[in-house]
């Protein structure tokens, strides 16, 4: 047997359910296939793979994760992408987000310790600011969001996001018809990630991009933006409804006023959370999704 250390190293940059793109340390990239029938290889993944071919190879090995970003739905767990720096959730003014989506996948990131950051894209259009009144309670927690408006001015989305961005590995990660591919596009030399029209994405549910895949920004391969396809569904059965606001910042900062240690900020008396959403601190939405969320998970 071949010692998985003398195997060559890759990165997993695109899985396309039965087979996956691994790129080589110089950047080759190849069509390599898991050992076995199963494989759990996601984008981020670092691999030892062994060649078959002159072009295609076998994953053996799969080197230990610093974070994994995934969701859990009621019957399956669907992960998005490893080894991830920073993940931007991506919205748009239109169409409308769902804000428990976007309380769900800041949620997931959290848990999985990954930073996360806002988009709000397409600020050219009427229903802008109304979608920049729903995210105040985001920046008043201290979350970063970005206003940007991707089609109409470029170079300034552009000069937003690529400090930002620099040297990182960042998931896009958002609902379908929001413009991560767009982002994509505006940011990696030669991507040509397939943009979906505006009547498609907002009245047929279709969704354009359909595989997750890691894009480098600069020839020196340091900085990475990996687009995903948008999601909908958004489980979150990996975590107990006892941590669901350990999770939520804004939340948390007041669960230590809380009477008892083991709160659940829906019934108990002298709860510091809901005295806070009495005056204010916490937006009602937020917390109204906060009890959906605890009903859901208990
Ligand atoms: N008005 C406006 N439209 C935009 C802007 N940015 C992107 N779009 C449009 O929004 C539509 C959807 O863009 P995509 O980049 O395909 O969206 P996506 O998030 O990748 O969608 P999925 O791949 O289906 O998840 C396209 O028609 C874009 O041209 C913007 O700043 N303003
Ligand atoms: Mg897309
Ligand atoms: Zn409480």
């Amino acid at each position: 047997m071949t010692k998985v250390a003398a195997l060559d190293l890759g990165l997993v940059v695109a899985s396309h359910g039965r087979h996956y793109t691994v790129e080589t340390p110089d950047g080759e990239r190849l069509t390599c296939h898991p050992r076995g029938k199963k494989s759990d290889c996601v984008v981020g993944d670092r691999v030892r793979w062994l060649p078959t071919g002159s072009d295609e190879g076998v994953i053996e090995h799969l080197e230990p994760r610093r974070n994994l970003l995934f969701r859990q739905d009621e019957w399956k767990t669907k992960s998005f992408a490893a080894n991830l720096d920073q993940l931007l959730v991506l919205v748009a003014a239109n169409p409308v987000f769902s804000e428990s989506q976007l309380v769900r996948a800041l949620i997931a990131a959290e848990s999985a310790g990954i930073a996360a950051h806002i988009v709000l894209n397409k600020a050219d259009l009427p229903q802008f600011p109304a979608a920049r009144a729903r995210l105040a309670p985001y920046v008043a927690m201290g979350i970063r969001v970005i206003e940007t408006a991707m089609k109409t001015d470029p170079g300034e989305a552009r000069s937003q996001l690529s400090a930002l961005l620099a040297g990182k590995a960042t998931l896009v990660l958002g609902p379908s018809g929001t413009g991560k591919s767009t982002l994509i596009n505006l940011l990696a030399p030669g991507a040509r990630a397939q943009v979906g029209e505006v009547s498609q994405a907002l009245n047929s549910g279709r969704h354009t991009t359909t595989t997750t895949q890691w894009y480098w920004l600069d020839a020196e391969r340091t900085t990475a933006l990996i687009d995903s396809p948008g999601f909908q569904e958004f489980g979150l059965r990996q975590i107990g409804a006892a941590s669901l606001a350990g999770y939520m910042p804004d939340l948390r900062e007041h669960a230590s006023a809380c009477r008892f240690y083991n709160c659940s900020h829906r019934h108990e008396p002298g709860c510091g959370v809901r005295a806070a959403l009495e005056r204010g601190e916490i937006s009602e939405s937020r917390y109204r999704i906060y009890a959906e969320l605890w009903n859901e998970l208990s």
